[in-house]
């Protein structure tokens, strides 16, 4: 600003000296100003002049100084705002893919690992509930056992029967029983002829005066009938005296008594069903040889019941000759250690049961005891076989009874209960003339 100001001076210097006329007009003087008056201003005047106004003129030059170097600044600033902005902020600036995947892979296993974790909560939840509905349940199992454990304790607090009450009479069997007088079924020891011990067996006696001895009881599958030779010989399972107990009076009992004289017996098989339908079958002259025959069955024919012949074989479609070898007639006894049978294996032992064995049977009381009836050959075990309690006449081979018995009265008894079964016994003893 100083060198304007020098030019300021220069300029007027020149103006100065050109002005010589006297009256001052836009002709001979450079510089006509009021402020000068009416003439051309001398040297002097135009210094005072300057010396008037320089310092006014000097400040506001300053004041403008003062406002270019503001602006200056502000551009300045302004300049490194810019700057600052385009560092920052890039428009066109590239994309890192490898890292934005990268964040975008982590979040993405971040997000499987939470909805893993989710998954695994859920079925822990699941887990807990299944848990807590076997707890609920075991607990309400546990309670009805200790209501049950309450009950037997209660019962164990009456005193024990340590006896049992046997009838008095005695006879060759029960018949002869019955005979004496007896009306009343129950424990009865019997002495058949040419025996030397007495024994215990179960009589149902009618009022009618009908005695009964039992041989054989299923009533609940209580009693495991896989026993050996020695077993079915002495008899094994329990008597009661309200026969409610699972029993086999054994071969021996059974021999001494249907061959104790010439009096024939006849058997009675009795079956019911597990929708408690019962039938029966009922065979003349039964017998049971001695051991030394290995207890052969024996009888002189069926008499009938609405069971069938299961005895005489069943043709189950598999082979012509399954009658005939499934028949029961003069068999002898076979258990798994004892194999009498007309197999070329073990009927006994395959079946699990002791029985008149052919190859092997169509009625079989002593077999497997299956709950419901219905079994399957899976569930007969690895043979495969028929092992149930069948009567095969009656109900299929995969059906085993709920309850049988086998029972023997003399046949002359038979006889006599009366109705058409009478007239087919009387008709069937006279054909023979064994009454
Ligand atoms: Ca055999």
């Amino acid at each position: 600003m100083k060198l304007n100001f020098s030019i300021w001076v220069s300029l007027l210097g020149f103006l100065f000296s050109t002005c010589t006329a006297y009256v001052a007009t836009r002709d001979n003087c450079c510089i006509l100003d009021e402020r000068f008056g009416n003439y051309c201003p001398t040297t002097c005047g135009i210094a005072n002049f300057l010396n008037k106004y320089q310092p006014e003129t000097d400040q506001d030059l300053q004041v403008l100084e003062n406002i270019l170097q503001q602006i200056s600044n502000s551009s300045a600033i302004t300049d490194d705002l810019f700057h600052q902005i385009r560092n920052v902020h890039v428009p066109n600036r590239p994309t890192q893919p490898n890292v934005v995947s990268a964040f975008a892979q982590k979040s993405r296993d971040i997000i499987d690992e939470v909805i893993r974790y989710e998954n695994t909560i859920v079925a822990h939840e699941n887990t807990i509930q299944f848990l807590t509905e076997m707890v609920v349940s075991n607990n309400n199992k546990i309670a009805v056992l200790k209501q049950k454990t309450a009950q037997l304790e209660a019962r164990c607090q009456q005193p024990c029967e340590d006896t049992v009450q046997i009838k008095e009479l005695t006879g060759r069997d029960c018949q002869d029983i019955a005979n004496k007088g007896a009306r009343q079924s129950g424990l009865y020891f019997v002495k058949p002829q040419k025996t030397k011990e007495q024994f215990l067996v179960y009589c149902e006696i009618d009022s009618a005066g009908n005695g009964w001895t039992i041989v054989q009881r299923r009533l609940d599958g209580s009693e495991d009938f896989r026993k050996n030779w020695i077993q079915y010989k002495e008899g094994f399972g329990h008597l009661s005296p309200n026969d409610r107990t699972e029993f086999w009076l054994g071969n021996e009992k059974t021999h001494l008594i249907t061959t104790q004289s010439t009096v024939p017996y006849a058997l009675r098989i009795e079956l019911e069903d597990w929708s408690g339908q019962t039938s029966h079958a009922d065979y003349a002259h039964f017998k049971i040889g001695a051991e030394a025959d290995k207890y052969r069955l024996t009888y002189a024919f069926f008499v009938g019941g609405d069971a069938g012949d299961a005895f005489d074989g069943f043709d189950f479609g598999d082979d012509p000759s399954d009658k005939f070898f499934t028949s029961h007639n003069g068999m002898q006894f076979s258990t798994h250690d004892s194999d009498n049978d007309k197999y070329d294996g073990n009927c006994a032992d395959q079946d699990g049961s002791g029985w008149w064995m052919n190859r092997c049977h169509a009625g079989h009381l002593n077999g497997k005891y299956y709950r419901g009836g219905e079994y399957t050959e899976r569930d007969s075990g690895p043979s495969g076989y028929d092992n149930g309690i069948i009567w095969a006449t009656w109900r299929s081979r995969w059906y085993s009874m709920k309850k049988t018995s086998m029972k023997i009265i003399p046949f002359s008894r038979l006889a006599a209960l009366g109705g058409g079964q009478a007239g087919e016994i009387k008709q069937g003893l006279g054909s023979r003339g064994d009454i």
